[in-house]
């Protein structure tokens, strides 16, 4: 499976934060006082990659989609070093099924190698984290470190987005995140693989959609809307990666069927 190793524009993703002002997450050479590795390449995503981050904020570094119904053993996978006000701020992850309508945790505390914290606001362990969630990572481990969690309930979902939350109370600021390498490990089943592995990116996107191909191959594309009117339909395509620009074009939901020698997939885009 693809790696986003967050090097490059193409593997940019979706980040903003709630309440709308300038995103917390960027992409760039991490150069914080305790979190400045990258695993891969030079750059990572981070929350303000060189300082501290912003009191109450909630921040989102959103994945691509994934079809995990096209995928044996998935297991989601990311690096990740971090400084967070312990019991006070958090991070953790969720997940969505239905194209952003509902986001869920993803796992539990007692997943292994994955969240470090089970308290939840009003625990009555402590008079703190009133934002936790009863699973998330919070505190101190400055040393980039994989983390992964087995997607066995989720193998029969074709789209499938994740998205890291980042959650500051009012007080005290550190360096929060810095996260590499971020993908969905396993093996692509037969049928999608020799179909060339589409992978689109960022899904949901504000104007352009990358397409790439596994393989090198020609397709043809139509993009429909949600009433079945196609909107656009570019034939021969046999570039490994193509940009598909919909800027102009009405926030929603469309469909792109992509054709190649006799097969065909179909994937849902978000256009926000
Ligand atoms: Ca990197
Ligand atoms: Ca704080
Ligand atoms: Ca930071």
């Amino acid at each position: 499976q693809l790696v986003n190793t967050f090097e490059t524009p193409e593997e940019e993703l979706i980040t903003f934060n709630a309440g709308g002002d300038t995103p917390l997450f960027e992409r760039g050479v991490p150069t914080g006082a305790l979190l400045n590795t990258a695993v891969s390449g030079t750059q990572v995503y981070g929350t303000n990659l060189d300082g501290d981050h912003t009191n109450g904020t909630i921040a989102y570094l959103y994945s691509q989609c994934y079809n995990l119904s096209n995928i044996i053993g998935p297991v989601l996978k990311f690096h990740m070093a971090f400084e967070i006000e312990l019991d006070w701020d958090l991070a953790y992850v969720q997940y969505t099924t239905d194209g952003g309508d509902n986001w869920s945790l993803l796992g539990s505390a007692s997943d292994p190698n994955w969240y470090n914290s089970s308290r939840f606001a009003g625990d009555g362990i402590a008079d703190n984290c009133y934002n936790c969630v009863g699973a998330q990572w919070t505190g101190t481990n400055a040393i980039m470190t994989e983390y992964s969690y087995a997607l066995d309930a989720l193998t029969n979902e074709s789209e499938v987005i994740f998205r890291i939350v980042f959650h500051a109370d009012p007080f005290v600021v550190e360096e929060g995140i810095i996260v590499d390498n971020f993908y969905v490990d396993g093996t692509l089943s037969a049928e999608e693989f020799e179909l060339g592995g589409f992978l689109i990116y960022p899904n949901p996107s504000d104007d352009i959609f990358n397409i790439r191909t596994a393989n090198a191959i020609n397709y043809d594309f139509t993009l429909t809307d949600l009433t079945g009117k196609i909107v656009r339909k570019v034939t021969d395509v046999n570039a490994q990666n193509y940009q598909l620009d919909m800027s102009g074009m009405a926030a929603g939901i469309y469909f792109l069927r992509l054709e190649s020698e006799g097969r065909v997939q179909t994937k849902k885009l978000i256009l926000k």
